[in-house]
């Protein structure tokens, strides 16, 4: 399975709704080391398009929605939409995603587990996919 989501907890009043995240927790469950947010992506703009050696985020979709796609290299592929800030996808290390079908006020919190690192990232494809496999870099 690799759409794995949190459904955080809402405290609603009569003021709103908050939703309080911690590290470390079920809705997180590591220490959270960097947050960064993506916003004001054009129509038909696809972004992502690598996976990480070691890093794991969760995901969450503040305002409008996108589509996630998640693939493992080993023949699983799988999708969701995001469109709640309710919600949290969690992304494992070695996992290709995609981004695709941003609505113009697509706003997305990433949380992770690590300051960012290039070196950490398959960009091609193919280099992700010997990785799976466990084969040895070409
Ligand atoms: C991911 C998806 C969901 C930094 O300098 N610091 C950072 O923390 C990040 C994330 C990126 N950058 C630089 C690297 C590139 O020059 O910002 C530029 C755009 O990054 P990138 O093309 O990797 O952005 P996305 O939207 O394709 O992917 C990002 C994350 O990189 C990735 O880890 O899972 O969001």
């Amino acid at each position: 399975m690799l759409i794995q989501t949190v459904d955080f907890k809402v405290i609603t009043d009569g003021r709103g709704s908050l939703i309080s995240l911690e590290g470390g927790s079920a809705d997180v469950p590591f220490d959270i080391q960097r947050v960064y947010y993506i916003f004001g992506v054009g129509e038909g703009v696809v972004r992502g398009a690598h996976a990480h050696k070691r890093l794991r985020q969760v995901v969450v979709c503040m305002s409008g929605s996108c589509r996630m796609v998640l693939d493992n290299g080993l023949g699983v592929k799988e999708d969701i939409v995001l469109d709640t800030p309710t919600r949290g996808l969690l992304i494992s290390s070695m996992t290709w995603r995609e981004m695709h079908d941003f609505s113009p006020d697509c706003v997305l919190v990433v949380l992770a587990d690590s300051h960012y690192d290039e070196s950490d990232y398959y960009r091609n494809y193919e280099d992700f996919l010997r990785a799976a496999r466990g084969e040895p870099a070409v």
